[in-house]
């Protein structure tokens, strides 16, 4: 190490105070025993011990496109790469082909997503097909590229897995990648005899309208999404895109009746509330007026640079273009007007024959919600006033609510007809873009954007739910990246040093491990009549004395437990849990809401696809898709159905999808908490980057292989640098074909004076593995033999 360090004389300064770690200067003549005397940029000294220093690989002070290509690659190599590429502007880093680091910028850089841009990759693509993206930087175009170009060459399905931080750009690296794969059909000829609006651009219409019902501002992101989706495109076997089918995951449903201080509600609230203000030509009776006026969005009417009336038209447009009837819009409208006017609803006292009792008899906001969802008035008021009970031999009691109560009632009512008009709006939009008909030989991309790990001030059921979501997900990245790489090149003969990783499946069996994960006790309490947050807490604090994920989050919590995530350690407090995860609609609302007039807000409880309650025989499915598999599911028996347990079978799903796929990565990385363009703080990236397990993958992607190809599918590509071989008789060997192939390819690389990293090829039991640099140098040697040819 010493040698090393002498030699190189530039070496990483660890625990930097400001960027994590630095490169420095090694002062030669100072002498201090066991550490050298390091000083920064700005002339500040550092002591680094001699035998932790690292020497710093000059490539690395520059910035490299891609992180395969670093001779030393470590920590802080990675870090320092990513931060002088991120004050080029230059936002994008590749590790190898499947993974892509994305900084958000926080400002729009020119041209990097012009439509020049776009074709240019896309030329690129065509001309060397099994090269995508290559030779021009790295970009999202180059992933959604590369997915594409495989799924031709390969005949199977990709995925591409967005993560990161709220506000890190995930949904912004979707909607470009999807605009890329939209672009790669315009050479294709369309259908215009079928559609008005071809498949792909009804796609990328899908966009702002899923956005303005499930995304809102935070004190992270203005435009956070809070919801999860799942984007797959279908393509027939020549490339050309058929329709797309979107999954949604667990929208967040407090949001609709109360927000944090600098937070919104949905988009289309105020969007709506401005439009109506405009005098937009809505339906009849909304009644609106500012959203400042309104409980439900008074917190924060507006986001800076935003024009709700514009966004609104241009929400409009997508609906129009989605084939969105007038009738079916009028609908939607008078919903959201409806949920705004119910926040408003006033319980006076008005105690009866000694009972405590409220009355909504001349509530105007009663009234007008119930005209605007077409529901019976009476009823309406009976439900708010009264409860009916069950008691345990079914006779039935009614009960006087209280204000509180009654209020709760409101609130649940808001949210239910929210979270359902969500999930049909979804179900509607699939309806245009999803091709129902039975094509044979389709393939998919698929595109995740999910809530990325969260930690807040104050933690609750939601993000249980979304960390736990993020677990499953970096598992599934650590067993694709790893586990796999590990059990293939094993299965292959191939020798490689096996390395450590984080493996997270502790935490993800303490979580749901049956009978006995955190949810399963969770969803044990949510039976018990006696329940309470109080009693949950105190079994989950008996149940884990003794594990290392599950622990009390201080001595004298009372509402509180901490689970050291993958990630980092969060606190919950238990407060809601209880009900969030029971979700029960009372039955006096859902028979309610099935006396609508209206005739999609009586299909939200009466259509077993939005309306658990309507399903024959048993609880509430997920609303994943419209497909044979899930009207299967949906026939299955079940019985007290939680939040909790259709999100984990939700994601059990997304996960088993998933691993049908050949996956690629972007891994977001927010640069500050400001929301600012030009500000890098490292330390807060070092962390993101550790939690996506980056360095791990860097390991993994440079001490094996990154291309694999089969024999014979190598041999036909490069065959042509060795002429002389012919795949001779019916089963020739392709295997020694091959080493005969590769052994002469690398003996001229060497000849021409390039110096080869050792072992830049393996041969395995069905496949060549090699290393990236050399499949690179053979693709040129193509291109170069067919000039000389010409
Ligand atoms: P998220 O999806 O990762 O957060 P977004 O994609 O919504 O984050 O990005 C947040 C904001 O950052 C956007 O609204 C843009 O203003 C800006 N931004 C992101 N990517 C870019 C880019 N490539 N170029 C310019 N600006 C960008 V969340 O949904 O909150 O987890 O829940
Ligand atoms: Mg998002």
């Amino acid at each position: 190490m010493e040698l090393i360090v002498k030699e190189a004389r530039k070496v990483w300064i660890p625990n930097h105070p400001t960027h994590g770690y630095r490169p420095g200067q090694v002062d030669d003549n100072a002498d201090e025993g066991d550490h050298l005397l390091v000083i920064d940029i700005e002339g500040k000294k550092f002591q680094v011990p001699k035998a932790e220093a690292l020497a710093v690989d000059p490539a690395c002070l520059t910035g490299v496109d891609d992180l395969l290509t670093l001779g030393d690659f470590n920590e802080p190599a990675l870090l320092h790469n990513i931060r002088v590429r991120y004050e080029e502007d230059k936002i994008y880093t590749g590790i190898g082909t499947p993974i892509l680091i994305s900084v958000n910028p926080y400002q729009n850089i020119e041209g990097l997503y012009s439509v020049e841009r776009m074709r240019e990759y896309k030329r690129f693509a065509a001309k060397a097909p099994s090269q995508a993206g290559g030779g021009l930087p790295i970009h999202l175009y180059s992933v959604a590229d590369a997915a594409y170009r495989a799924m031709l060459q390969e005949k199977a399905s990709q995925s591409i897995i967005i993560s990161g931080e709220s506000g890190a750009g995930k949904t912004e690296a979707t909607k470009r990648m999807l605009a890329y794969l939209a672009e790669l059909q315009s050479s294709k000829p369309h259908d215009l005899g079928q559609r008005t609006r071809s498949v792909e651009s009804q796609v990328l219409d899908a966009n702002p309208v899923l956005e303005a019902f499930g995304n809102a501002k935070t004190v992270r992101n203005d435009n956070s999404s809070r919801f999860g989706k799942f984007i797959e495109v279908e393509f027939d076997a020549n490339g050309k895109l058929l329709s797309a089918q979107i999954s949604n995951y667990l929208l967040e449903k407090c949001r609709i009746v109360t927000q944090q201080p600098e937070e919104r509600n949905y988009h289309i609230f105020y969007q709506l509330c401005a439009a109506a203000k405009k005098g937009a030509d809505l339906p009849a009776g909304l009644q609106l007026h500012a959203a400042e006026d309104f409980e439900y969005s008074k917190v924060c009417p507006t986001i800076s640079g935003v024009d709700d009336v514009a966004e609104f038209a241009a929400v409009l447009e997508c609906m129009v273009s989605l084939g969105f009837s007038q009738e079916e819009r009028d609908t939607i409208f008078r919903v959201i007007a409806a949920v705004l006017h119910l926040g408003e609803a006033q319980f006076t006292p008005c105690p009866r024959e000694g009972q405590d009792g409220i009355s909504v008899a001349n509530d105007s906001s009663v009234s007008l919600s119930c005209e605007l969802l077409g529901l019976p008035l009476e009823q309406m008021q009976d439900v708010l006033e009264h409860k009916t009970l069950e008691d345990p031999l079914t006779r039935k009691i009614i009960h006087m609510q209280d204000a509180a109560s009654a209020s709760f009632t409101r609130h649940s009512m808001a949210k239910v007809i929210y979270a359902r008009l969500f999930d049909w709006l979804v179900w509607r939009i699939n309806e245009s873009i999803c091709n129902k008909g039975l094509q044979k030989d389709v393939r998919k991309i698929g595109l995740l954007d999910i809530y990325g790990f969260e930690v807040f001030e104050w933690n609750s059921f939601e993000q249980l739910c979304i960390n736990f979501a993020n677990e499953k997900l970096q598992q599934h990245f650590n067993m694709h990246m790893f586990t796999l790489e590990q059990r293939l090149y094993t299965s292959e003969g191939i020798t490689w040093d096996h390395i450590q990783y984080q493996n997270n499946q502790h935490i993800i069996d303490t979580l749901e491990r049956k009978p006995l994960g955190l949810f399963c006790l969770i969803d044990s309490e949510c039976l018990m009549r006696s329940a309470t947050d109080a009693t949950l807490l105190s079994k989950i604090q008996n149940s884990y004395k003794n594990s290392n994920v599950i622990s009390k989050a201080s001595r004298f919590a009372t509402t509180e437990f901490k689970v050291s995530h993958y990630a980092g350690d969060v606190v919950y407090s238990v407060d809601t849990f209880l009900e969030k995860n029971t979700d029960k609609l009372h039955a006096d609302v859902v028979a309610l809401f099935k006396e609508s007039k209206l005739e999609l807000v009586k299909k939200l409880f009466t259509d077993p696809r939005f309306s658990p309650e309507a399903k024959p025989a048993g609880g509430p499915r997920p609303l994943r898709r419209q497909t044979t598999r899930n009207m299967d599911d949906q026939r299955r028996e079940r019985q007290n159905v939680t939040v909790s347990m259709m999100f984990r079978e939700q994601l059990d799903r997304l996960v088993e999808d998933l691993n049908k796929t050949n996956p690629r990565y972007v891994r977001c990385i927010k640069p500050n908490a400001l929301k600012q363009p030009n500000e890098l703080d490292s330390l807060d990236v070092l962390r993101q980057l550790r939690c996506a397990g980056m360095l791990e993958a860097i390991r993994i992607r440079r001490a094996g292989y990154a291309v694999r190809r089969p024999f014979k599918e190598f041999f036909s590509r490069f065959r042509v640098l060795a002429p002389h071989l012919v795949a001779a008789g019916s089963d020739p060997d392709y295997r020694s074909l091959c080493q005969r192939l590769v052994t002469e390819v690398e003996e001229r690389v060497c000849k021409q004076g390039v110096a080869l990293e050792e072992k830049s090829w393996q041969m395995g039991q069905t496949r060549v593995f090699m290393k990236e640099e050399l499949e690179r140098r053979m693709e040129q040697m193509i291109v170069e033999s067919a000039k000389r040819q010409v």
